[in-house]
């Protein structure tokens, strides 16, 4: 099992949220990422997705991304779960990947609740709205809201029963994305963190790589495949 943070998408240049530079430096997650955020200032918050869908539409996935990809080819059974709203590990080639907090590049509308894709950038209307005429949000999971129902039972399931859970490139601050690493460390799996800096997770930890993902998952590819 794999569960991959922000980290693994600076290397592509996407800012991370915490630390310098990042996401929430210049913002208020509250006044953003939250439903209140949104209900009080649609165009507020749609203008901060519109600057990082520009952002992410200009970036590649990076080697850590790609190494991922491979790596799914290095285990009999495979599962890759992300924070990430960004769609790299897609767009690099990962198959089935599980979004814990939904995908920048998808919308809701707010009266059909239908989901859809939704690729344009710089919008040409801010909020932007359905053909129905209501408001639409960002299909992302914010502050205070419930993780996709389906994809956190797979989630809790798959960390109690893994060999190897992998956390890269997270700050372990969000929840309940951060508690996977406990699970699985409770149930008797092998956890190794990636990140340049320790975290929660490190104490627990049975591996812990200090540095960036896109130097030590390529490395870590090549060992698992000249493993004999
Ligand atoms: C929920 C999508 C319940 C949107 C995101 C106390 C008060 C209030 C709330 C809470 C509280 N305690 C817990 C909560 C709940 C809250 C929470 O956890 N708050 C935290 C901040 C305290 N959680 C929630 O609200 C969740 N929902 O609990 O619902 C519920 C249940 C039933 C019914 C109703 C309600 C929802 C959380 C989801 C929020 N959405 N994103 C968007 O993106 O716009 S969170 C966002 O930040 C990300 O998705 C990610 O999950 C999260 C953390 O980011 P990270 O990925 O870890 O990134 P970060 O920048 O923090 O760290 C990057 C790391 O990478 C660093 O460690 C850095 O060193 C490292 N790094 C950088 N570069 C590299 C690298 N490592 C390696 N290589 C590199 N190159």
């Amino acid at each position: 099992m794999v569960s991959t943070g922000a980290g693994v998408s600076t290397e592509s240049g996407v800012p991370a949220f915490r630390g310098i530079g990042g996401l929430w430096e210049d913002f208020r997650p509250e006044e953003l990422a939250t439903p209140e955020g949104f209900q009080r200032d649609p165009e507020k918050v749609w203008k901060w997705y519109d600057w990082r869908r520009q952002i992410i539409k200009q970036v590649e996935p990076n080697r850590g991304h790609k190494a991922l990809v491979e790596m799914q080819s290095c285990f009999p059974r495979f599962f890759l779960f992300t924070q990430n709203i960004d769609g790299l590990h897609q767009r690099a080639g990962s198959k089935n990947v599980y979004e814990l907090h939904g995908n920048i590049w998808r919308a809701q509308c707010m009266k059909e609740k239908i989901r859809f894709e939704f690729l344009q950038t710089p919008l040409d209307e801010i909020p932007p709205h359905c053909s129905c005429g209501s408001l639409i949000r960002p299909d992302v999971v914010w502050f205070g809201e419930p993780l996709p129902a389906e994809i956190m039972r797979t989630a809790w399931d798959v960390a109690a029963n893994c060999d190897f859970f992998f956390m890269i490139g997270s700050s372990a601050t969000v929840e309940p994305a951060a508690s996977l690493a406990w699970i699985a460390r409770e149930n008797g799996g092998v956890v190794v963190e990636i990140n340049e800096e320790a975290t929660a997770v490190t104490e627990i930890a049975n591996e812990f790589f200090l540095g960036k993902s896109g130097i030590i998952l390529p490395a870590l590819i090549d060992a698992l495949k000249n493993h004999d």
